[in-house]
């Protein structure tokens, strides 16, 4: 269903008394063409297919208000906060192209990431199990994937058994029309109902013009892909991803946010939302929006914590073949040390611990992966990047107030990787992990409000100090050796369901 194809030649942003729609739709949301408020700080996740309705890995018989899985068609007069119509026909090429349905439904089905009621809210009363992420939409479920539309994530919030899916957030939601060569509603057709000059190229999901950046690589922004006209003034802006709003400083260098030309550089994987706003020799302004998507092959987790400037936590990653301690004993991390876990002493490209490098069977992977890295220069010295890998430590000296990530390139399908973040030392830190599978957040733990409440350390070094056991995360490899996807579970104190499994100077798995 359109839910308003307006009958006249008048703008497609605002619904007037002169511009009765023909539908009997009741609008109870912003009547500004479709622009859904969306969530200004966080940016995360790659979309995924979100058509078919997946069940959640959760045995609980209770599923509250959630309601069952039929279909059931909208009718006529059921309330969308979503106005998602075309523009009129003014011009001629417009009127070859149909609509999309809206696909609305009268109930919300659980699993699947979308607004199946169209209520302005994905999975609402739907349980989860804390920390894990999934992709979502917010707009028709008809209109995923459509145009400039692209699925962001939601996080599921709590830290009981399970929990409920916070607000979509970081994906492009059906917007009024506007001349740009994009379909901004999402609805299969290209400024349609506008007369528009071909200065203003915007591009979408997909679009050759925007492919995937890596960590720690440039990506460049070239202005005159997007506009062709002539322009007084370019400004480009970035937003980051979740570690954002945790860390002192943002994600991402940039390099002349001010010129046709400009370029930034990530230092985390996720979706960084960049608009560009050009102002024209005659005080015209223009502005596109797109996300540029950053990933790393395989298994990648990132820390970050808000004490990073005067705190050392460290992340570990446990070898998935075995399970034995983090520790040899509980006699401080100098010590004690093995190798069946990824972590500052045998996983940089300068290996500082005494037993050497991890090697776990791993092949390395083309040095193309790390060398940008802030440890480049060492990788490429090795001519390689090994796997699994720490990007940095940040000990307070050889690196300050950045995040720490590990990486695994090349899992085997179905392995099981225990993270564990520590606090040695240090007084108090909230620390968070991202995790990512083939470039997708499956799992955000420990943000607020799911904070850890009480991560110090153990002053001076005889002892392992905190550690805090995040998750086990299985992942899915494809027959190419791609990683597509993997299950995340929150993990607890031994006996439990709920809470940080967090120990003091207890090196156990
Ligand atoms: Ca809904
Ligand atoms: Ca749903
Ligand atoms: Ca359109
Ligand atoms: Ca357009």
């Amino acid at each position: 269903m359109n839910s308003r194809r307006v009958a006249c030649l008048a703008s497609l942003s605002i619904v007037s008394l002169a511009c009765a729609p023909e539908s009997a739709v009741q609008f109870i949301g912003r009547l500004d063409g479709g622009t859904l408020a969306r969530d200004a700080r966080v940016d995360t996740g790659r979309p995924r297919d979100l058509g078919a309705s997946t069940d959640l890995p959760i045995t609980s018989t209770d599923r509250g208000t959630v309601g069952d899985d039929r279909p059931e068609v909208v009718p006529a007069d059921v309330v969308s906060i979503y106005d998602t119509g075309g523009g009129s026909d003014a011009c001629a090429m417009a009127a070859a192209c149909t609509a999309r349905p809206d696909g609305c439904e009268a109930r919300e089905r659980c699993g699947n990431g979308l607004d199946d009621d169209c209520n302005g809210m994905s999975d609402e009363a739907c349980p989860c199990l804390p920390g894990t992420v999934q992709d979502c939409f917010l707009g028709p479920p008809g209109r995923q994937g459509v145009g400039q539309c692209r699925a962001g994530t939601q996080r599921c919030q709590g830290t009981g058994e399970f929990g409920a899916w916070t607000a979509c957030a970081g994906g492009l939601s059906p917007s009024a029309e506007a001349c740009d060569d994009l379909d901004n509603n999402c609805d299969g057709c290209v400024d349609e109902g506008l007369c528009c000059r071909a200065e203003l190229l915007c591009p979408g999901p997909g679009d050759p013009r925007v492919p995937d950046g890596r960590p720690f690589t440039l990506y460049p922004l070239r202005g005159a892909m997007f506009f062709t006209g002539d322009v007084r003034r370019w400004d480009w802006t970035i937003r980051g991803g979740p570690c954002e709003s945790v860390l002192p400083g943002p994600t991402f260098e940039t390099f002349g946010l001010d010129t046709r030309d400009g370029a930034f550089r990530p230092t985390l994987s996720g979706d960084y939302t960049v608009t560009l706003t050009v102002t024209t020799g005659t005080g015209e302004r223009f502005t596109c929006t797109f996300v540029v998507h950053v990933a790393g092959p395989g298994l990648r987790v990132e820390l970050c914590w808000d004490t990073s400037t005067t705190v050392d936590v460290d992340l570990y990653l446990h070898d998935p073949r075995n399970t034995n301690p983090w520790f040899s004993s509980s006699a401080g991390p100098l010590d004690s040390a093995t190798n069946d876990s990824c972590n500052w002493s045998n996983c940089e490209a300068n290996v500082r611990g005494r037993m050497g490098r991890v090697n776990w069977g791993y092949p390395s992977t083309p040095v193309a992966n790390c060398e940008n890295g802030p440890f480049g220069a060492g990788w490429r010295a090795l001519g390689m990047c090994s796997n699994p890998r720490l990007d940095i430590d940040n000990n307070l000296t050889k690196a300050i107030g950045v995040p720490e990530n590990v990486n695994v390139d090349n899992p085997r399908d179905s392995e099981s990787f225990r993270i564990m973040a520590q606090n040695f030392t240090g007084t108090a830190a909230r620390p968070v992990v991202n995790v990512y599978c083939g470039g997708r957040l499956r799992g955000t733990l420990g943000a607020v409000p799911d904070s850890l409440p009480d991560f110090t350390g153990t002053p001076g070094y005889a002892s392992v100090g905190a550690m805090w056991r995040v998750a086990d995360v299985v992942v899915h490899v494809d027959a190419s050796g791609a990683t597509t996807d993997c299950d995340v579970s929150p993990l607890h104190p031994p006996g439990t369901r709920a809470g940080f499994d967090v120990t003091r100077n207890n090196p156990r798995y």
